[in-house]
């Protein structure tokens, strides 16, 4: 015991060590180690399991919340979400969740599922199949026009997720789909997903395709894959991203986690 830390400095230590050994970077493990031992040392911390409440929470403290225009838009109606991503992050299965989880409701919230993807041989059918799965409709949006149209047919939804195109490298793929949403003249808020095995190279690439699409909010998807949500995380400080939700392995609707501080310590430091 160190006099002016209550809890043992080798807990503290253990923890720094676990965090740095699970890819978390220095920075975002010595933001947190700082913060954890002032909360240790004012509020005189003996237990383990307050410790581990208060790595919960500064955790929590350390990745961006929902901004507040994401809340404004949610006020809208029908609720409009496009979801953009690089290839194969789990678009199409997060769209599948979250309307699922939508569906499942207690207040049985009616939703609609847009297709704007409509270059990926299949993407259509996959999409479609989860559509029948759930029994809520489909539109297919070929263009801005085809999306204002889609989104007048489902005036009376409360919540519609609309499907994009993985984006590759080309920044004129981004630039189609702005120039979609503007031709929609509807408020779309836009969520990016990113695999949580994305390297930090890149994050930052599909950053310069994310930008000027402007996304209030962000979905990891894979962190059951083995990788740390570290590189993650400090993309999402850097970028001041706000983390909604983790994808957690395959399964429609199962696999989908609100970002709490204990799902974050776990697929932190579990990893
Ligand atoms: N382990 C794991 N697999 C996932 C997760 N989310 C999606 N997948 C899998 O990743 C693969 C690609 O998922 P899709 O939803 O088709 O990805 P996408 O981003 O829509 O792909 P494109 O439309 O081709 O760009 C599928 O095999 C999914 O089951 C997840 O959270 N964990
Ligand atoms: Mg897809």
């Amino acid at each position: 015991m160190t006099p002016d830390l209550p809890i043992d400095r080798y807990a503290i230590d253990g923890l720094e060590e676990g965090l740095l050994g699970a890819d978390i970077g220095a920075e975002l493990t010595t933001s947190l180690i700082d913060r954890i031992e002032a909360r240790v040392r004012d509020e005189r911390i003996t237990s383990m399991d307050r410790l581990t409440e208060v790595l919960r929470d500064e955790t929590r403290a350390l990745i961006p919340q929902r901004q507040a225009s994401t809340i404004e838009i949610a006020r809208a109606k029908p609720f409009v979400i496009l979801v953009v991503g690089v290839n194969g992050t789990g678009k199409t299965t997060t769209i599948a969740k979250l309307a699922a989880r939508h569906v499942a409701d207690r207040r049985r919230a009616r939703v609609g599922l847009v297709m704007a993807d409509t270059l990926r041989v299949g993407a259509r059918e996959q999409l479609g199949a989860y559509a029948r799965l759930l029994d809520v409709p489909m539109e297919v949006a070929r263009d801005g026009g085809e999306l204002r149209a889609a989104l007048a047919r489902f005036a009376d939804r409360d919540a519609v997720y609309v499907d994009t195109a993985g984006l590759g490298g080309d920044p004129d793929e981004a630039a189609a789909v702005d120039a979609m949403l503007g031709a929609a003249e509807e408020p779309i808020a836009r969520a990016a997903v990113v695999s949580a095995g994305a390297s930090e190279r890149a994050l930052h690439a599909a950053w310069r395709q994310f930008d000027r699409l402007g996304p209030a909010s962000c979905i990891v998807t894979k962190v059951d894959e083995g990788a740390s949500l570290g590189t993650a995380c400090t993309w999402l400080r850097e970028r001041q991203l706000a983390l909604a939700w983790l994808g957690t392995g395959q399964r429609v609707p199962d696999d989908l986690a609100i970002p709490s501080g204990s799902a974050l310590v776990r697929w932190l430091v579990a990893a």
